[in-house]
C-alpha cells in the first residue's frame, strides 16, 4: 500500500503540545524517548527518517528489523545451536528436533510438518544447505498472500479503518500510520471513532499532534458512526487525502462490538461510496492462536483487507507471521516493531526472511 509513501520528506514530527492527559489515560512513550537514528538507519537527505523506516526498499530497513525481532532470532539462534551441535549431516534426528524449533516458534504444527518434510526431499546435506532451503521455503509461504496492488489513482480521501480487540495497539498504529503519511506529504485526518472512554480520544489527541494530523472528535459516549461520518465529511470538505478511523477494542466475543463497527463501516459508505477502502485489522503477536480466531471472527462480520501484526519486538515466537500467512487468506501489510511513532514497517516477506535466522 503505497498511500504513504509519497516522496516528500521536509515535515518534522510536531512537539508533543501540553494536553492534560487523564490519569487513567494509557502510557504513550514521551517524543523525547524517541531514539536518534544512526547514520545507516536514515538515508541521505531525510529530514527525520520516521516515514523512510516503514518503506522496505529504504536503507537501515533491514536492520531495524533484525534488532527488533532480537527475540525471535534469540528462539532460532539457540535452537540451531542445540540442535546442530555435533552434527554434520542433516539426520533424522536434526530433521525431528527442527520441526520441534519450528513449532517452538509459532509456526504452526502442520506447516513445520511441511517444511521438515520439504528439506528432506531436498536431500540436503549440509547444515548451511539446509538453512538455505529453509528460508526459501518460508519465502514462497509468504509470498502467497502478498498485498495487492495499490489503485494508480488512489481515492481521496482515502478511508482507512482500524479494528482489533482490546490492547493489541489500534490506537498506537493509528499515530504510527499517520505520522507515516503526514511524512509522505499527504494530509491526514484521525477519526476517534473510539467514543467509551475519554482518556481514548485524549491518547488519540496526543497521537494526532506528533504526527500532524488533523482530528475530529466528540464527546464521550457520542454514537461511534456518528464521529466517523462526520470525519468524513470534514475529510472531503478539506481536501483531506487520508482518514484513518479509531475504534473501540472491547471483547470479540461480544456481538455489540460487531454490530457498532458494522455500523461504523455503513455510515462511512452512506458520506462517501466506496469507502472504507481499507478495514485493517490490528493483531498482537504476543497473543499466538488467539491472534488467528480474532482475524476469522472480525473478517467474517467485515471483511478485512489487511493484518497489521503489532508487538513483533515483544514476542520471541515472530513464527506467527508465517502461520498468518499460511492459514488467513488476508494480506500481511504492516508489523509494529516497537512502541515508537517510527516503530512500523510495511511488511516485506523477503526482509522478514531475512531477519529471522
Ligand atoms: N512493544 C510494542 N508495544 C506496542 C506496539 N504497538 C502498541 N504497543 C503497546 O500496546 C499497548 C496498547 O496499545 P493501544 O494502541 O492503546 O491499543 P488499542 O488497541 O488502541 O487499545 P484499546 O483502545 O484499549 O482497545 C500500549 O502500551 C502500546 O504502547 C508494538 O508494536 N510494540
Ligand atoms: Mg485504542
Amino acid at each position: 500500500m503505497s498511500w504513504f509513501r509519497k516522496a516528500k520528506k521536509d515535515k518534522k514530527i510536531q512537539p508533543l503540545p501540553q494536553a492534560t492527559v487523564d490519569a487513567d489515560a494509557p502510557k504513550i512513550p514521551p517524543t523525547s524517548d524517541f531514539p536518534h537514528p544512526t547514520a545507516e538507519e536514515t538515508p541521505a537527505g531525510s529530514a527525520a527518517g520516521v516515514n523512510d523506516r516503514s518503506d522496505p526498499s529504504r536503507p537501515g530497513y533491514l536492520k531495524r528489523l533484525k534488532n527488533r525481532l532480537f527475540k525471535t532470532r534469540q528462539t532460532f539462534a539457540d535452537g540451531f545451536d542445540k540442535i546442530l551441535a555435533g552434527k554434520k549431516n542433516i539426520d533424522q534426528d536434526v530433521l525431528e528436533q527442527l520441526e520441534e524449533l519450528l513449532v517452538t516458534a509459532d509456526i504452526g504444527v502442520q506447516t513445520a510438518m511441511d517444511l521438515v518434510q520439504r528439506i528432506a526431499a531436498s536431500k540436503t546435506a549440509s547444515v548451511d544447505q539446509m538453512k538455505t532451503v529453509l528460508k526459501e521455503e518460508i519465502l514462497a509461504i509468504l509470498k502467497t498472500e502478498s498485498a495487492a496492488p495499490s489503485p494508480l489513482s488512489p481515492p481521496k480521501p482515502q478511508v482507512v479503518m482500524l479494528v482489533g480487540v482490546n490492547g493489541v495497539g489500534k490506537t498506537t498504529t493509528i499515530g504510527k500510520l499517520a505520522a507515516a503519511a503526514a511524512q509522505s506529504g499527504q494530509k491526514v485526518l484521525i477519526a476517534a471513532a473510539d467514543t467509551f472512554r475519554a482518556a481514548a480520544v485524549e491518547q488519540l489527541n496526543i497521537w494526532a499532534a506528533r504526527a500532524g494530523a488533523e482530528i475530529v472528535t466528540h464527546r464521550a459516549g457520542t454514537d461511534p458512526a456518528a464521529v466517523a461520518f462526520d470525519s468524513v465529511a470534514a475529510a472531503m470538505a478539506r481536501d483531506v487525502d487520508v482518514v484513518l478511523i479509531d475504534t473501540a477494542g472491547r471483547l470479540h466475543t461480544k456481538v455489540n462490538l460487531m454490530e457498532e463497527l458494522k455500523k461504523i463501516k455503513r455510515s462511512v459508505a452512506k458520506k462517501l461510496p466506496g469507502a472504507p477502502h481499507e478495514i485493517l485489522l490490528i493483531l498482537d503477536a504476543t497473543t499466538g492462536q488467539n491472534a488467528l480466531s480474532q482475524a476469522k471472527l472480525f473478517d467474517d462480520a467485515l471483511g478485512l483487507t489487511g493484518i497489521v501484526l503489532a508487538k513483533l519486538d515483544g514476542t520471541a515466537k515472530g513464527g506467527i507471521v508465517v502461520r498468518i500467512c499460511s492459514t488467513l487468506k488476508i494480506p500481511l501489510k504492516y508489523i509494529g516493531i516497537g512502541e515508537k511513532i517510527e516503530d512500523l514497517q510495511a511488511f516485506d516477506a523477503e526482509h522478514f526472511v531475512n531477519a529471522l535466522f
